[in-house]
């Protein structure tokens, strides 16, 4: 089935199908405001939407999407430096004008109205067409373009709603970010493709979750974690029939403190951007702390030791995770280096996490095999794009950035700078103007030298060991 052919052919009038903080469409509003700014790109081939939590991000998407464009969302936190690669990188032809569109440097602007409607039908693209690029860290360097297909995001959410039993009947709830998989495929697409309703909370306070009267629940770790720290918040969570846990590793203590609080056993799933989500504990199945459960219909797994040698199914054996299937990406974008280092030579995709599997399937994320990829509150954040940050910064000499661990965040970024009459707060800041606000160090440390070895190189262990 098309990617967005249930929104196609909606004839439902209902109003506030589809709500971001206080406005809403129905169904068939969202169908005619997406066609008119589809009407607006015709023959653009990629198109970048400033991707604030708004439901001008939902119409943007969608109306890019239905014209057959591919999509580039623009996290609308980034800095210069941030923002202007994106832009250069995705060779972007338009810029969607939301509200707060800087208009500096940018690619053509085409004003995006909520009022405007039309009844175009546009034709539906190729299944092999790119739908989205979202752009993610690595351990080195600039974000890279994950280029991702019209059908690998079908077959993901097909997975899901089979997973989940996400149906037409669901209201889904969340306040993620609308620039990543987890907001924006599982948490606007998602919707769109079961045909559920969706509430974006526009940010992720308990409260918030609290008084939405959801049946399905997103969050990452960090949201989980603070709305379990909320005994109201969380109770009032009861009449849910799903509470979804993804991005991270949901802490043993925030499962069992949510499940005895909402009386529900949260489901953790596990994915990546280049990989959308591929392992996932089902809805009619067993919910178990660490367990982000069992491929899903059409992904397959394997776990091979440093080597590439097969590792068995025994819950112990640990290595890294490669997966395959409908679901992954077809490359970064410009970077064929890149795409190279994470395929196999026998075509599978090196996740570079590291996993056991049980007898029965189960799958439990032990780790990552580098330590130069972070993940903070959910983002995932690249050690090497925020010390090149840093070095920006006419008083600093040296930086290393590890992630440590964080009681809220899970890992917090910090970074260790060698410099010349700099304060924390003010390279805080620095990173902050410079990259997405969420990238900033949450502690610099200034010290007098950064431990290396014989070959000059800094020794990261060493430094969180001190
Ligand atoms: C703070 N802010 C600043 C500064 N300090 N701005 C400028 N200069 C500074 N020095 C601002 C921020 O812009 C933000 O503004 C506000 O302060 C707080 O930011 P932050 O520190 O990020 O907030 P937080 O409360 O600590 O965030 C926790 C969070 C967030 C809500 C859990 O980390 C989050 O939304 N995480 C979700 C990540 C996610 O969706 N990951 C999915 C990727 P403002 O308030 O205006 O924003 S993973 C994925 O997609 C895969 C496939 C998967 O498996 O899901
Ligand atoms: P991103 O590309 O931002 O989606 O980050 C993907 C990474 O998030 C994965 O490689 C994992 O390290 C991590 N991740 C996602 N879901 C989970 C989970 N349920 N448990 C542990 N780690 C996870």
């Amino acid at each position: 089935m098309p990617l967005l052919s249930r929104l196609a052919e909606a004839t439902d009038e209902r109003p506030g199908a589809i709500r971001v903080q206080d406005r809403s469409l129905s169904w068939v509003e969202l169908r005619r405001a997406a066609a008119a700014v589809a009407d607006d790109l015709r023959g653009a081939t990629r198109v970048a939407v400033p991707a604030t939590a708004s439901l001008e991000t939902v119409v943007g998407v969608v109306g890019g999407l239905l014209a057959g464009a591919a999509v580039v969302p623009v996290p609308p936190d980034a800095g210069p430096m941030e923002r202007d690669h994106i832009l250069r990188d995705s060779g972007a032809e338009l810029l969607l004008a939301v509200p707060g569109t800087r208009e500096a440097d940018s690619p053509p602007l085409v004003p995006l109205n909520l009022a405007r409607r039309s009844d175009t039908r546009h034709p539906e693209p190729d299944p092999a067409a790119t739908a989205l690029i979202l752009y993610t860290s690595g351990t080195t360097g600039a974000p890279k373009g994950a280029v991702l297909s019209r059908r690998a995001v079908a077959a993901c959410l097909d997975g899901l709603a089979d997973s989940w039993a996400w149906t037409p009947d669901d209201l889904l709830v969340h306040g993620l970010p609308l620039f990543h998989v987890h907001g924006l495929v599982l948490g606007v697409l998602g919707p769109l493709r079961v045909g559920s309703r969706l509430r974006h909370v526009g940010r992720p306070h308990p409260e918030r979750y609290a008084g939405a009267g959801g049946s399905l629940y997103f969050g990452v770790p960090t949201i989980w974690s603070r709305i379990a720290a909320q005994p109201a918040a969380a109770r009032a969570l009861r009449g849910a029939r799903l509470l979804v846990s993804g991005s991270a590793a949901l802490p043993e203590p925030v499962f069992t403190a949510l499940a005895g609080l909402t009386g529900h056993r949260p489901l953790e799933r596990y994915g990546m951007t280049e990989t959308l989500v591929t392992v996932s504990a089902r809805a009619d199945g067993p919910r178990r702390p660490g367990i982000v459960g069992v491929p899903l219909p059409g992904v397959h797994t394997r776990v091979r030791d440093e080597h590439g040698g097969p590792l068995p199914a025994d819950g112990a054996a640990m290595g890294e995770l490669q997966v395959r299937g409908g679901t992954l990406f077809d490359g970064y974008l410009n970077r064929p280096d890149a795409d190279a280092a994470t395929r196999t030579a026998d075509g599978w995709f090196r996740t570079g996490d590291v996993a056991t599997v049980d007898p029965d399937g189960a799958h439990r994320i032990v780790g990552r095999a580098a330590t130069d990829l972070i993940k903070s509150g959910g983002y995932r954040i690249g050690a090497g794009e925020v010390e090149d940050a840093l070095l920006a910064h006419p008083g600093v000499r040296e930086a290393a950035v590890v992630g440590t661990p964080h009681p809220d965040l899970g890992q917090q970024v910090t970074a260790y700078v060698v410099g010349d009459g700099v304060t924390e707060a003010e390279l805080i800041d620095f990173v902050a103007r410079h990259l997405s606000a969420h990238k900033r160090p949450r502690q610099v440390r200034l010290v007098g030298a950064l431990p290396r070895n014989a070959m000059g190189k800094v020794q990261k262990t060493l430094l969180t060991e001190t």
